[in-house]
């Protein structure tokens, strides 16, 4: 019974150090659809990310993190890679450029052009 209790407490311990790696965040991304959204999301969901959520309206983009494989730093460069600018990083040009051309929500127009439909 001992040796039971201590499985018992040690498997716990272990979970809450899982829990304790795990991080809840967001970050602050600009875009304007769903294709937006998709690469967003792609860019985001590397290895050690749980969860990457992007909001069309809010321009967040709500993630879940284990920080021993990756860190925000990490991400939001991936996701200023993907052609997107971040609250901490902007997209390099070469990147944004390459954007689908309803994609390009540095220009007022594009967004015009999104609530006419
Ligand atoms: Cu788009």
């Amino acid at each position: 019974m001992k040796k039971l209790s201590l499985i018992i407490s040690l498997s716990l311990f272990t979970l809450g150090l899982s829990a304790q790696s795990q991080i809840d965040t967001s970050l602050v991304v600009n875009g304007v659809c769903g294709m937006c959204q998709s690469t967003i999301e792609k860019a985001a969901k590397m290895e050690g990310v749980s969860k990457a959520k992007w909001d069309q309206d809010t321009k967040i983009l709500k993630l879940s993190f284990d920080k021993e494989k990756v860190n925000l730093e990490k991400i939001y460069k991936a996701v200023a890679a993907s052609g997107y600018d971040t609250e901490y990083l902007a997209a390099p040009d070469s990147a944004y450029n390459s954007l689908h051309a309803c994609c390009l929500y540095r220009d007022p127009q594009t967004h015009e052009d999104h609530k006419k439909k």
